[in-house]
């Protein structure tokens, strides 16, 4: 009973957060959905394959309001880290996990 008087709440308290999400992103249709993660010039200057981590000197990114700097992220996939080698200028795509940032995608710049 308890339990499911809790589970009615909590369903009553997110439901009018999930609507101002899903009204956010709506209001922002008209920008391209991949903008939310754009490719971001990288410079690799250090790769941990055991850690699973990368570190880049980047540009800015805009979606995260982050500046140029160089700084260590983790990798969504060990896999990525096989394309690039110290010194290689890369595009990345970063993304916020929870409170870390990930590189979820990763190429050559042109
Ligand atoms: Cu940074």
């Amino acid at each position: 009973m308890t339990k499911t008087l809790l589970l009615a709440l909590l369903a009553s308290l997110s439901t009018p957060l999930a609507q101002a999400a899903g009204e956010h992103s709506a209001h922002h249709a008209s920008a391209p959905a991949a903008a939310a993660a754009d490719f971001t010039e990288a410079e690799v200057k250090k790769i941990d394959a055991a850690q699973a981590k990368i570190t880049l000197k980047h540009g800015e990114i805009k979606h995260l309001d982050m500046p140029p700097m160089t700084m260590v992220f983790g990798v969504k996939d060990k896999a990525l880290l096989a394309k690039a080698k110290p010194g290689d200028k890369v595009r990345v795509r970063i993304e916020k996990d929870g409170a870390r940032y990930v590189v979820t995608a990763l190429e050559a710049a042109p």
